[in-house]
């Protein structure tokens, strides 16, 4: 890996890939064609009483039809990564290996080979939080079970695909899939309203699953196609409201990223001082034994490791204070309760005219890599989500801005030599924005969702990273690059 060769002015070095992502219940719709069975976002967004009630990806961006279209999208973006997840009852209905679904692999195999046909690599997320309803049923990812359900699962997905798919991520965010499933605002499914236990509950199976479904691609698929597994964290940067708070701003900091230390730290395990407080607030709570379920040496080793890169999603970051006197707040979004911290954005961060939570600070992307680096070693990154959400207003002039200036700050961590390898965009085209339906637009194309061919029409986001990716520049001079933001 050399660095010194590569960064001159603001291009990027010619190993550095551009991506663009999705995710199955965004996009595909055909939520319940042929063998496919319902899973906990069809159950949440079909019942009433919730933020999805209203409204459903029942059809969506109707990819399980026009997969052609996605791919027609990605290649005229000139894109090296395509990321796409898979969606676990379109493949196995029960949920379980014993039935395979002839059309869901035939989906999966159109997609991955047209790809690879146009040359743009798959990047596979394995679970972006679609479970199969059955298992929600028998207690999803708080039953200990799941690590064995999701390996099954895992496994069957290898044998199916690890010969053209060479880059995995088992699991997408298990901070927001569990910590924002199971919470007392819960917005997201199955929905379960939770003071903090379910969420850690499903903390550490999600881990265990993880590290179960890496040993299985690392014995017995890793010596034959060369692939590498990871899974998808996403951080917020985090910084001390004023100097005073630096203690509290450290450990808001490591509560948000405890996922990633059982996998990547040489000690393995949840970090200490995180582990400590929860025993402490368990017994004052009169719980019997800590709410953060600990790993046993056994498990700690188990999990230790079992990486091949770090997947990165970044959107936003936060300033970090002590909770007032009586404040609400709730994990992980707004603080933590359990810390007694609240998180907040600097008054200088511009915000999304349509999405509250995202604040712009495009350093907090290289901090978060500067971070890794520093704490883990010089692991490979790849920035598997990064992205803009608005309210759909053309030209997109702060979708490019925003891209600009996180590919920026991208460069300048290649020059500091961290090994970041590659920016994954959200979205390609618009998605089914979870709790937030339609209204969002993440994507480089729009999908016009009242035209029943449900056409991808570029942005001019799209068209900047299209040039971006040509020049491998991400300073040019573009007609859609206005001063006037
Ligand atoms: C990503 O998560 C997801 O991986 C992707 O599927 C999604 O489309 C994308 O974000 C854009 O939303 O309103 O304060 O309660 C990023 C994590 C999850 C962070 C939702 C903000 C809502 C915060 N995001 N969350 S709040």
């Amino acid at each position: 890996f050399l660095t010194s060769q590569v960064c001159s002015g603001h291009k990027f070095p010619p190993w550095f890939k551009f991506g663009a992502a999705t995710s199955s219940y965004q996009i595909e719709g055909a939520w319940n064609v042929s063998d496919k069975t319902q899973h906990i976002w069809d159950t949440y967004c079909h019942s009433s009483g919730n933020k999805c009630s209203n409204v459903n990806a029942d059809e969506g961006a109707n990819s399980y039809y026009q997969w052609r279209d996605d791919i027609q999208a990605a290649a005229d973006l000139g894109l090296d990564y395509y990321r796409f997840s898979i969606s676990w009852t379109r493949i196995l209905p029960t949920g379980f290996p014993n039935k395979i679904s002839d059309d869901g692999v035939r989906y999966y195999n159109d997609l991955i080979n047209g790809l690879l046909e146009k040359g743009i690599e798959p990047v596979v997320t394995i679970y972006h939080w679609e479970l199969p309803q059955s298992l929600q049923d028998l207690g999803g990812w708080t039953n200990e079970l799941i690590r064995t359900w999701f390996a099954d699962y895992a496994r069957v997905l290898f044998s199916l695909f690890a010969d053209r798919v060479k880059i995995w991520l088992t699991i997408n965010e298990p901070l927001i899939m569990c910590a924002a499933a199971y919470s007392e605002h819960t917005a997201m499914a199955p929905g379960v309203r939770d003071p903090n236990y379910g969420a850690f509950l499903c903390a550490k199976n999600t881990i265990m699953a993880h590290a179960h479904a890496w040993r299985i691609y690392d014995e017995l698929y890793k010596p034959k196609y060369h692939g590498k597994v990871s899974l998808a964290s996403q951080i917020f940067w985090m910084e001390g409201i004023n100097d005073e708070v630096q203690q509290l701003t450290e450990l808001a900091f490591k509560l948000n990223v405890m996922y990633i230390y059982p996998i990547f730290s040489k000690r393995g395990g949840w970090p200490v001082e995180i582990e400590e407080i929860f025993v402490e607030l368990s017994k004052k709570e009169g719980y019997s034994s800590s709410r953060l379920p600990p790993f046993t040496d056994e498990e700690r080793e188990f999990v230790k490791g079992t990486y091949d890169y770090f997947g990165l999603n970044y959107y936003t970051s936060r300033l970090v204070r002590p909770t007032f006197d009586g404040e609400k707040t709730y994990w992980p979004f707004r603080g933590s309760p359990d810390l007694g911290a609240a998180l907040v954005p600097d008054a200088s961060w511009r915000v999304s005219d349509n999405v509250p939570w995202l604040y712009e600070y495009p350093k907090g992307l290289r901090h978060i890599m500067e971070w890794i680096k520093k704490e883990f070693g010089d692991i490979e990154i790849i920035i598997t989500e990064v992205g803009y959400g608005d309210s759909g207003k053309e030209p997109d002039h702060k979708r490019i801005r925003y891209h600009k200036e996180h590919l920026e700050q991208v460069h300048l961590a290649i020059q500091e030599g961290i090994r970041v390898t590659g920016y994954i965009a959200w979205s390609l085209i618009d998605t089914f924005e979870w709790e937030a339906g339609y209204t969002v637009k993440f994507g480089l194309y729009k999908v016009d969702y009242n035209d029943p061919s449900k056409k991808r029409k570029l942005r001019a986001s799209g068209l900047y990273y299209a040039d971006v990716i040509k020049s491998r520049d991400f300073d040019i001079k573009h007609k859609y690059i206005s001063d006037e933001l």
